[in-house]
């Protein structure tokens, strides 16, 4: 993707001359990052994760006024290099800190930056409960065990039926707090996919993430905090990037809520940004993508779009996410054994598809709660526990809950969103079916003025942060049964499972039935059956 960074080309907050407004706004970046260093507090409440439990959270922050603008102000004049707020410090509360920070609420709201850098723009409906609860931790997935590969693969620490050591995400929307305590070393692989709809300046709603640090089991003495970064997204400051040097990142049993207003749809992927490449390579990496404005309209005979296209080109009947990423055992191994791996020295030993190997990956999805399935694939819960329920038949993909087994009617409109965040370019190559590129890195293929620059192809070249958006029209039905084509990684060692000959790895199946075999798909990657 074109920038880590979240700064957009049109946002003035690194070059913009020292104007007044640019001044005040280079005050308010000091101040969030000195936030860096200080720390949210831990969540008091005793209900569920439910977009109507209040979550009381407090925060210490550097001393200021309630008001951050009447803050601004005064450092801009007494305190030239901003940085008295540095030496005290008082209670800050949650809606303190999202009325500072959140942001754009607050400042556009009253209209500081119009005529800069910010088009202006009604406030925000009161400051809610967030859209999707996420919590940070360790845990263990599964692997094929042979071949081994001594010491590293299968780990010998882990736990029966699990092969390796994971730092991860999961979704704890819903959990009470002992639920979510009992998530720790609980973490899966890759991220819970999750998604959000293009804000809406005529209806503004802010998508508001909370974030847990459980901590990690196995490396207590690895006290890493952990950040929410959407790689690639256009944030208009920083202080919801998740780039640890310039936002605030989550400590140890600690909680934070990042909001964000969407303005570009397709797909990204997001990722923890703390030691990034470490907790990357351990799997605190997912899909996240952004739906547009112009969905539910039928434009071209569709409802569902991954673009404003305007014309119905990027329309769908069924979606499915493709997230890549890579494990390298030793580094897995090392983790999980206090030892320091040479990151020079990486390889990918398995290749991943939505966090398995195949056939691991045309397993179907775990269970889905459809009905909670409405910013993120709610995988179904242990009502006591609050563990993951494991696909059936599948007690080892316990902790990677998510299939990427393409279900498709003949005749009908297949969007495939692709992210790629291992460290390697990778060639998806869709066999016997033509692929359209319709969009990449969040944008839509179309040219200044309006060109239509999408193209089919067979295989997409997906380097490390890159983004594809692709449909394809399922071929007639032949049959009995469902037709099946091979979308695999022509990159051979990313699809052998380490194994000679054999198939694995990044690769997955198109199944395309009779006209009417399955029904709609009630969430991205249902199966539909
Ligand atoms: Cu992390």
């Amino acid at each position: 993707m074109a920038s880590c960074g979240s700064t957009p080309p049109t946002s003035t907050c690194r070059s913009a001359p020292a104007t007044r407004p640019s001044r005040r706004w280079g005050r308010f970046r000091t101040k969030t990052s000195c936030i860096t260093t200080t720390e949210s507090g831990r969540s008091t409440s005793t209900a569920p994760r439910r977009a109507s439990a209040a979550t009381a959270t407090s925060m210490w922050m550097p001393s200021m006024s309630p008001d951050p603008i009447d803050n601004a102000h005064r450092n801009g004049t007494s305190d030239p290099k901003g940085d008295t707020g540095m030496i005290f410090k008082q209670p800050f509360s949650r809606r303190d800190l999202l009325k500072f920070a959140g942001g754009a609420v607050a400042i556009v709201g009253t209209g500081v930056w119009a005529g800069n850098i910010l088009l202006p723009e009604a406030a925000s409906a009161a400051i809610g409960d967030p859209d999707l609860y996420l919590a940070g931790t360790d845990g263990w997935i599964f692997l094929p065990k042979t071949p081994a590969i001594p010491p590293f693969h299968p780990d010998v620490l882990a736990p029966d039926p699990f092969t390796t050591y994971i730092f991860g995400f999961r979704n704890v929307t819903g959990l009470g707090d002992t639920q979510l305590t009992n998530q720790k070393n609980k973490a899966q692989h890759s991220a819970p996919m999750f998604w959000t709809k293009q804000f809406d300046p005529a209806h503004p709603v802010d998508f508001t993430v909370q974030l847990t640090n459980l901590g990690l089991a196995l490396r207590p003495d690895l006290f890493d905090a952990h950040t929410l970064h959407w790689h690639g997204f256009r944030n208009v400051i920083p202080f919801f990037d998740g780039e640890p040097s310039g936002s605030v990142a989550v400590r140890t049993g600690r909680v934070f809520s990042y909001v964000y207003r969407p303005r570009e749809p397709g797909t990204y992927m997001f990722h923890c940004h703390v030691e990034d490449v470490e907790h990357v390579q351990m799997g605190m990496t997912g899909l996240v993508f952004v739906r547009p404005l112009q969905d539910g309209q039928n434009i071209g005979g569709h409802t569902q779009f991954i673009y404003n296209d305007g014309d119905g080109s990027t329309g769908f009947d069924r979606e499915f996410a493709m997230f890549l990423s890579e494990v390298w055992a030793e580094a897995h191994w090392a983790d999980a054994h206090i030892q320091l791996p040479q990151w020079s020295d990486y390889r990918a030993d398995f290749g991943l598809l939505n966090g398995r190997v195949y056939p691991d990956t045309i397993a179907p999805n775990a269970p889905i709660d459809a009905a909670a399935s409405i910013h993120a694939l709610a995988v179904q819960t242990d009502p006591v526990s609050g563990d993951l329920v494991a696909p059936v038949g599948h007690p080892e993909l316990q902790y990677q809950p998510q299939s990427s087994l393409v279900n498709c009617n003949a005749g009908e409109t297949v969007a495939l969103r692709f992210a790629n965040l291992g460290f390697r370019e990778q060639a998806m190559t869709l066999a016997g079916i033509r692929m359209r590129v319709v969009g990449r890195d969040a944008t839509p293929m179309r040219g200044r003025d309006g060109t239509d620059t999408s193209y089919e192809t067979e295989t997409i070249n997906i380097g490390p942060g890159e983004s594809f958006d692709v449909v394809f029209i399922a071929p007639g039905h032949t049959g009995p049964g469902f037709d099946t084509y091979m979308l695999y990684n022509r990159n051979y060692p990313a699809t052998n499972n380490l194994a000679p000959g054999g198939m694995g790895g990044q690769a997955t199946e198109i199944r395309v039935y009779a006209p009417g075999g399955l029904r709609a798909q009630a969430y991205p990657n249902d199966l539909g059956v």
